[in-house]
């Protein structure tokens, strides 16, 4: 559909759908975006937790719309995030999982989704896990950092640049490392060896969690981290206090900007590894390291509902609570997240998990909470996060510049809760491909290399290799290959995904 058209639509629907037609720049809803990391469908309570409670997760769900079949784009955290903030496939620019020090990804010329609710009168902020890459080549973390967040469309940032187990293990606030002496300058490398923090592999007897092979660099708080680093001693974050810093800054862009409209993308660290929970949540789940930091990622959550409860902005702030891959045990650190699961299912009753393009992989816990306008239920409806970009610019009535967000679609009906319609096709991108159809589920084999570590720890042998088709109306599990019974069905699914890729 061509941008004028995409446009009348969005004003008819208003008039059909939405009530309040024409927002005053105070009317407009805030949007906050949570992004907790690595977190399962079967991860929450109301989507069947067992071994951790998530109260504050589950009154969002309580007072809001519950979705069963909302899916991020991709089974890991650099492509969903690419997807989500750009309305592209992660394929068309071969995003994947980055190093610490790896450029920018996002084309700043392009225009985003935080450019274009800027457009719409917002201000905006990110707050937390970024890994999108930053700057243009070797990155002196010793100086502002020239491309990143604010290039990329907002106005206030606050990050860990990229994940708690690569190096720098420092905060950038708005592009520049937070509490550097610049007595004590940071050199970060993912290459040759530097000295400076000790490495992992030859002092296992500083970790507080000991490791697989592939995290054996720096140590710092006890933690081996990929990637070796030196320097920055003051700007260190501490792993425990992520949870409280990260809440209270984002609480801080709110109170800030409580007298306009804003965006908060607020990306959480928790639940990725390490795993480490501040003493107020050990033991506070049953499920040791992986359900503390589930507890203390509902409790981030509480408190951002709480401030905006605060601020009288509960009402009017559309809230998206969601996860930008489905959920892993071991993924590198010894925390005794297999050991200890239990009976609590990370993925619900789907298959599969992060890296994955069974459903666990990218079908998601989410919510979507807007007293105001969204009336509390569950949904069905098949959605992306992709879809977010045109969604969201619909409901701000912006039109959306010239050669952005080529993939996402308007489908902010559904995500009120005002329609149950979802995509006719929904992209799933891991080590290879997957599109659903309605309930059908198509694998498509790919011969494109898949790293050893994930073959040897998390998918099944060949999974790959063989064409699969799943009736997930019978078979929600997918364990059931029916492509040999539905030939047509393959075909056309088969066809669809060449087009998406020729698009
Ligand atoms: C992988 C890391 C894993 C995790 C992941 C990123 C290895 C063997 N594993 O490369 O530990 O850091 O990257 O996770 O290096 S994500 O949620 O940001 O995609
Ligand atoms: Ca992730």
């Amino acid at each position: 559909m061509n941008s004028k058209f995409s446009i009348y639509f969005c004003v008819i629907f208003f008039f059909l759908g939405v009530n309040n037609t024409i927002f005053s720049q105070k009317e407009k809803p805030n949007i906050v975006i949570i992004y907790v990391d690595d977190l399962g469908f079967g991860d929450i309570g109301v989507n069947g937790a067992i071994g951790v409670k998530t109260p504050n997760i589950d009154k969002l769900a309580k007072n809001g719309l519950n979705f069963t079949d909302a899916h991020c784009s991709a089974a890991t955290c650099t492509p969903s995030r690419y997807s989500l903030l750009t309305g592209s496939y992660a394929f068309r620019n071969n995003a994947a999982i980055l190093e610490g020090d790896a450029p920018l990804i996002i084309d700043v010329k392009k225009e985003t989704l935080p450019k274009m609710l800027q457009k719409a009168g917002y201000k905006t902020g990110v707050v937390g896990k970024w890994h999108l890459g930053l700057g243009k080549g070797k990155i002196d973390w010793n100086k502002r950092i020239p491309l990143g967040p604010k290039e990329v469309g907002f106005d206030y940032s606050f990050l860990i640049p990229a994940t708690g187990d690569r190096v720098p293990t420092v905060f950038l606030e708005n592009q520049e490392v937070v509490n550097l002496d610049p007595n004590d300058p940071i050199s970060v490398s993912y290459g040759t060896r530097i000295e400076g923090y000790p490495w992992g592999f030859k002092h296992p007897e500083l970790l507080k969690q000991h490791t697989d092979p592939y995290h054996q660099g720096a140590v710092i708080n006890g933690i081996s981290r990929i990637g070796y680093m030196k320097g920055g001693k003051d700007a260190l974050w501490v792993d425990e206090k992520i949870p409280f810093v990260l809440s209270e800054t984002a609480n801080n862009f709110i109170e800030d900007n409580k007298e306009n409209p804003f965006f908060l993308y607020f990306s959480l660290h928790d639940i990725h590894q390490p795993r480490i929970a501040n003493i107020k949540f050990v033991e506070s789940s049953t499920m040791g390291p992986r359900g503390d930091v589930i507890a203390q990622m509902d409790w981030c959550v509480g408190q951002i509902t709480e401030s905006l409860k605060k601020q009288n902005l509960l009402e009017n702030t559309l809230i998206i609570f969601t996860s930008d891959n489905g959920p892993i045990l071991d993924d590198g650190y010894l925390d005794y997240a297999r050991e200890l699961v239990g009976n609590h299912k990370p993925g619900g009753i789907y298959r599969g998990s992060k890296y994955s393009v069974y459903e666990a992989g990218t079908r998601m816990p989410t919510i979507v909470h807007w007293p105001k306008e969204v009336k509390p239920g569950k949904s069905s409806a098949l959605l992306s996060q992709v879809d977010l970009y045109k969604s969201l610019a619909c409901l701000v009535k912006q039109d959306i510049a010239k050669g952005a967000a080529p993939d996402s679609q308007d489908f902010l009906k559904s995500w009120l809760g005002k329609s149950n319609k979802g995509r006719e096709f929904l992209l799933e991108e891991a080590y290879t491909y997957g599109l659903r159809m309605g309930n059908w589920k198509y694998i498509q084999p790919k011969n494109k290399p898949v790293p050893n570590w994930i073959v040897q720890k998390f998918v099944d042998p060949g999974f790959n290799k063989k064409v699969q088709l799943y009736n997930l109306d019978k078979d929600p599990s997918e364990s059931k290959n029916v492509y040999k019974d539905y030939p047509k069905i393959v075909k056309k699914m088969e066809k669809k995904l060449n087009e998406i890729f020729n698009q």
